[in-house]
């Protein structure tokens, strides 16, 4: 602040506010966030929030650090009460109307990206290490519930919802599970081809043996959250959805292999990922890649790889997902979406190169590949991805579930 000429620091924001002060709470589903504002000055710092909210260690925290509780009700107050020729910093699109018209005369507003987002989107060491072990964990619970469905859609009984809540039960076996880090998209035949599909208990619909099933779920954990999207073959296939399915796995190769310059932005990834698509003249309509949260939002910004708003540079330490998707209304949908991690590469006499770690732990289905599409790179990468997954998942699992993940992990 000190250095930008900055005198007042607002953050509305609620996963900053939860970042800055290193507190979490439950005030939002699935955000593990307070309703709250945030004041920073050099010589000040208070939190507007529902004092009964706080817990008496969380109090005696914000007291040692000397963060200040304020009523929630009072920040409008407060900001116009920053005298003339201050400079206020804020961000526009994270600030409400009411705080903002409560800015006085003469003051001077800067605004940009808020200064906590910057620093949280890059995830230090221990949140890296942390998030690892969160995603092994998922991993565990995911081909525990992959195990179930599989074992189960013959039996004609699972529905949409009633997988999606089994797979909320395989989750909370793990350790230090939390929550949901977003509402499951548990999405049967045509269902999934509506990428933001929500099942109901009021629309049931029956997961058949046959066709492909989506699941797009995540999980919050105490060291990590995750965020993870597999399209498995629940029986005989089509040659299109084979074919649809190749292709976005090809898609989702291609951003994960990406190599690339350092100061590049989502826009250019986005590219390498549709690249696949676009050469046979396919689209799908959401974007590639969002920044995950380190116990807070599943989507956090800034970085984004999209076709569009994509201004800010993918940097080392953002964890970012790979999600591309083929849908085709009416008939069937797949996504495949893991979570990365940006690490250095190679520097070289052009600069400095980046590229992705892996870090979702959950095989990738091989039943729906057409090997003749991929290329020797891609096939081998598959394999790698698949063996790594059993080299990390195969410890903590026996019986069906370890035959099922050495099935699903079969070279191919
Ligand atoms: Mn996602």
């Amino acid at each position: 602040m000190k250095s930008k000429g900055i005198d007042y620091h607002f953050i509305g924001s609620l996963d900053d506010i939860a970042y800055v002060l290193n507190i979490r709470a439950n005030d939002v589903q699935c955000n593990p966030v307070v309703i709250s504002y945030l004041l920073v000055s050099e010589n000040s710092c208070n939190l507007y929030i529902d004092k009964s909210k706080l817990s008496q260690e969380v109090a005696d925290y914000l007291k040692e650090n000397n963060i200040s509780i304020k009523a929630y009700e009072v920040i409008a107050r407060d900001i116009s009460d920053i005298e003339a020729k201050k400079t206020l910093y804020l961000e526009t699109k994270k600030t409400n109307v009411a705080v903002y018209s409560s800015i006085g005369r003469g003051v001077n507003v800067v605004t940009g990206l808020n200064l906590t987002s910057i620093m949280k989107c890059h995830k230090n060491e221990i949140e890296i290490k942390n998030t690892k072990n969160a995603f092994i964990k998922d991993g565990v619970a995911l081909v525990r519930y992959l195990n179930w469905l599989e074992t189960g859609v013959s039996t004609g009984t699972i529905t949409e919802m009633i997988a999606s809540e089994k797979l909320l039960e395989f989750r909370k076996q793990q350790d230090l599970f939390i929550e949901d880090s977003f509402e499951s998209i548990s999405a049967y035949g045509a269902n999934a081809s509506m990428p933001h599909y929500k099942p109901s208990h009021e629309h049931p619909v029956k997961v058949e043996p046959r066709g492909l099933y989506l699941i797009d779920s995540g999980g919050h954990y105490l060291d990590g959250t995750t965020d993870i999207t597999r399209t498995v073959a629940l029986g005989e296939l089509k040659p299109e959805e084979i074919y649809h399915y190749t292709l976005v796995l090809k898609a989702h190769i291609a951003l994960m292999e990406a190599k690339f310059l350092e100061g590049t932005n989502g826009g250019y990834l986005d590219a390498f990922t549709r690249y696949n698509l676009w050469k046979q003249r396919i689209n799908f309509n959401h974007g590639t890649g969002h920044g995950v949260g380190h116990v807070l939002n599943v989507h956090e910004g800034p970085q984004r790889i999209g076709t569009a708003g994509n201004e800010y540079p993918m940097e080392v330490g953002m964890v970012t997902s790979d999600e591309p998707g083929i849908y085709i209304s009416g008939s069937h949908g797949i996504r495949i979406e893991s979570i990365m991690v940006c690490v250095k590469d190679e520097m070289t006499e052009f600069g400095q190169f980046l590229k992705f770690d892996n870090l979702t732990v959950v095989p990738i289905d091989t039943r729906p590949v057409d090997k003749s599409l991929m290329s020797e790179e891609e096939i081998t990468w598959l394999n790698d991805y698949n063996k790594m997954c059993y080299e990390k998942l195969s410890p903590y699992l026996s019986g069906h579930d370890l035959e099922y993940l050495r099935e699903q992990c079969k070279e191919i």
